[in-house]
């Protein structure tokens, strides 16, 4: 039984694929909650979760700059200064089911639930390749250190087989907290999220933060893992089925775009307004890159008509340049009472502070694959009468 390590998992959990573990967060968990439980956050496994013996896991860590290399007990890795970290991770195909419905896409059929976020405890992986021998440049440096010319990308292996890769200059900044986490919302990282240590690269696509990881690699090149070379990339609406040359040519995706979905009320639900004739509607909104959101606009009558949404407040770890976690909004979104009996589209959509936006149709950003699907977040209700 290849999967004999996969834990037990929350009921809860809506299952796409049970073998390997794919399953999105139920959006109650995810309504009014800035942190996800432990036991809802989404889980995206490419392979059977491995079995790791903590007294002999060594994390090794190579290239150019660490001579030598050297392999990091967990014992060593606890040593360093801990730092905890509040940071969303986003599946590239989160809501591929909108961009699904809209032209058929491969892939697993994400509603708005491939997106979790949790407060991340473990230690700077620029503190790791300083601690390995890599001279990591003081952050007051001019001297870029991404100059470097024979390091330009860290890669990351984890136990399973997955892999993936990052830029270096985020990996080596000291605004960028990249973390080798082994605690989430305080407690031990659980098996299916990676234990005993998973990195998380906060801002970037959640397929970059590799669980289980157990080499780190600085290099002049990308991982040639699958999952870095051969998936995660966007293509033209014209590509419908990229080749070799497509994917080598394509970039991968690092930093995701600006993004929201209502979360409340649900598509189908039967939705009474308030006394005061208004529609209630929460949801999430996130960008990417440490950008912030600054405004949802949120509409019940298929975006002709917006309303601002209140947002809540930031983690209270966001700093300026680096929002590395969702926003969780809500709107009252004053309706005329002849509505009552019919149904309404609710729609809505996020600003960043670079004024990013999401795109109003799925069909000039659809891909094969259903990555990036940011279009509008549209749900069709009916209103009690
Ligand atoms: N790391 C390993 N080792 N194996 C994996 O299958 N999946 C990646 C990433 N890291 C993956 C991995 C993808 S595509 C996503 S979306 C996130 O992990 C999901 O993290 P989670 O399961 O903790 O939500
Ligand atoms: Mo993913």
């Amino acid at each position: 039984d290849l999967f004999k390590f996969d834990p037990k998992r929350d009921p809860e959990l809506i299952t796409h694929a049970a073998y390997p573990c794919n399953a999105e967060a139920p959006a109650r968990a995810l309504v009014d909650a800035p942190i996800t439980p432990t036991e809802k956050f989404f889980v995206r496994n490419h392979l059977p979760v491995p079995d790791i013996d903590t007294t002999t896991y060594r994390l090794a860590v190579q290239g150019p700059g660490i001579p030598d290399g050297v392999a990091l007990s967990l014992e060593d890795l606890k040593k360093l200064p801990k730092k905890t970290v509040t940071v969303t991770l986003q599946c590239a195909g989160n809501r591929r089911k909108d961009m699904h419905d809209v032209k058929p896409t491969k892939g697993l059929q994400w509603s708005q639930g491939a997106i979790s976020t949790a407060t991340w405890g473990g230690v700077l992986l620029r503190d790791v390749l300083k601690q390995a021998g890599y001279n990591t440049p003081p952050s007051t440096t001019t001297t870029l250190p991404d100059d470097d010319q024979a390091i330009s990308h860290v890669q990351f292996h984890g136990t399973e087989g997955y892999g993936a890769s990052i830029p270096f200059h985020k990996a080596i900044s000291a605004q960028g907290d990249v973390l080798l986490a082994y605690e989430m919302n305080g407690e031990p990282l659980p098996a299916d999220h990676g234990a005993p240590i998973r990195v998380v690269v906060p801002g970037y696509v959640a397929a970059r933060s590799v669980k289980w990881v157990d080499r780190i690699t600085l290099s002049d090149e990308e991982s040639w893992s699958h999952w870095q070379r051969k998936d995660y990339k966007g293509f033209s609406p014209s590509t419908e089925m990229p080749c070799e040359e497509d994917y080598e040519n394509a970039k991968s995706i690092q930093e995701l775009p600006v993004q929201s979905a209502v979360l409340l009320p649900a598509k189908g639900q039967n939705v009474t307004l308030t006394e005061q004739g208004e529609m209630v509607c929460k949801g999430y909104a996130v960008s990417g890159g440490g950008r912030e959101v600054v405004r949802v606009d949120v509409s019940a009558d298929g975006g002709r008509t917006w309303t601002t949404a209140t947002l809540k407040p930031a983690a209270t770890d966001a700093r300026p340049g680096r929002q590395w976690a969702w926003s969780h909004w809500d709107a009252k979104i004053p309706v005329s009472s002849t509505i009552k009996g019919k149904e309404v589209e609710i729609v809505c959509k996020a600003v960043d502070d670079s004024y990013n936006s999401q795109p109003e149709k799925m069909e000039g950003i659809w891909n094969m694959r259903g990555v990036l699907s940011t279009a509008w977040h549209r749900v069709t209700v009916k209103v009690a009468g």
